[in-house]
């Protein structure tokens, strides 16, 4: 564990031979002392409970020794600060109740308080920042994201109603994202005044968009939150492909989070050096065996040898049935 290197790389400024590393969804179902803790508590009890919220977080800084920490939550928590009901079943996801599919849905949506809804989250910053010195990454989903979660009302196989609407009424579907835009906005300034050293705003189903489309409602949006925050580096993820990091980084982030299905050394080509890039490892790698995860995590750190502004991670959240030895073989091929 490193505590400067992470924040040193979203600067440019990490000469140290090696890249800071961490995971995305690292404290999840594939520890088993997070699992342990699932057995007692409801994922959302978890979310809840600011002592629990700090516990979790930092099972994978104790167990892998991460050089950046995230704080356990969920995007769709503020689904709640909404005023609609959010659950998550086994076997399908979170389902959001009711659905926002009109114009008048929306106006319901404005004028809420995200207190006390989101003060868990907040306390459970304060409370990691009074226990650990490891930098710690606040997060939100992006505005477009989570108009599709609560659009199609939870876990989504295809952007049916968010598409439908986007034909229909551009209008009010640019009033929904800005409005998500603003209390995201709002929700992430909260975050950074309870001590996060870092945002990452996920964008996971923006790659579902046409690029011109998510240029104005994906990016559009991205960019209103921006406008409106706080100081605080920023890392935009999304899936790519290429076309989506170039219209990303136009907003001009200290990092963008790529998906592994596409080139970091080529984007640092495209994109020039004046940006961290996060990334990309397959997270079906970390599925096979520690030979086979130190063999591809050589290569990704080869590729990307030198580069001061490279923070080392997944090309997207780690998958529940990954084998903690592989996950240490990572982290101790990093840190060699
Ligand atoms: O059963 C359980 O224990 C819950 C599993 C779980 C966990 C551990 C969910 C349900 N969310 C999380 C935590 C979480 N979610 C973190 C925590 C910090 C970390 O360790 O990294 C983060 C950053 C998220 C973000 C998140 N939630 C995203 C964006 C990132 C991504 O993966 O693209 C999304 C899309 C969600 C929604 C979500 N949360 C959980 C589920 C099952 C889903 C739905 C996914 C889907 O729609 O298919």
């Amino acid at each position: 564990m490193n505590n400067t290197l992470f924040l040193q790389a979203l600067r440019g400024e990490n000469r140290s031979g090696r890249p800071p590393v961490w995971l995305m969804r690292q404290a999840g179902r594939y520890m088993p002392a997070y699992r342990a803790l699932r057995e007692k508590h409801s994922f959302l009890e978890l979310c809840h409970d600011p002592s629990l919220i700090t516990k979790v977080t930092l099972l994978p800084i104790q167990e892998f020794g991460f050089d950046a920490a995230i704080i356990f939550s969920d995007i769709l928590l503020i689904a709640e600060a909404f005023g609609l009901s959010l659950r998550f079943e086994e076997g399908v996801g979170p389902i959001i109740d009711p659905p926002v599919r009109s114009h008048a849905d929306v106006a319901k949506l404005k004028g809420r308080s995200l207190l006390p809804t989101l003060s868990c989250v907040l306390e459970g910053i304060r409370l990691f920042k009074k226990e650990s010195s490891v930098p710690l990454i606040g997060f939100a989903g992006a505005p477009f994201t989570i108009a599709s979660y609560l659009i199609e009302g939870g876990s989504f196989s295809g952007l049916k109603y968010t598409t439908e609407w986007v034909e229909r009424d551009p209008a009010s579907f640019q009033a929904l994202v800005d409005l998500i835009a603003d209390y995201t906005a709002a929700y992430i300034n909260l975050q950074i005044e309870a001590g996060i050293d870092a945002v990452q705003l996920f964008d996971s189903w923006a790659h579902l968009l046409q690029p011109d489309i998510f240029s104005r409602f994906g990016a559009g949006s991205i960019k209103r939150v921006l406008t409106q925050l706080k100081t605080c580096p920023v890392i935009l993820f999304c899936r790519g492909p290429e076309p989506y990091y170039e219209i990303l980084s136009g907003l001009q982030p200290a990092g963008l989070s790529i998906g592994w299905d596409t080139s970091m050394v080529a984007l640092r080509k495209s994109l020039g050096q004046g940006i961290a890039l996060q990334g990309n490892l397959d997270p079906n790698i970390l599925l096979t065996n520690t030979s086979t995860v130190k063999r591809e995590t050589l290569k990704l750190l080869k590729s990307m040898q030198g580069d001061p502004r490279f923070i080392c991670n997944l090309g997207h959240g780690i998958l529940p049935a990954t084998p903690v030895e592989n996950v240490h073989a990572f982290v101790e091929c990093v840190h060699s």
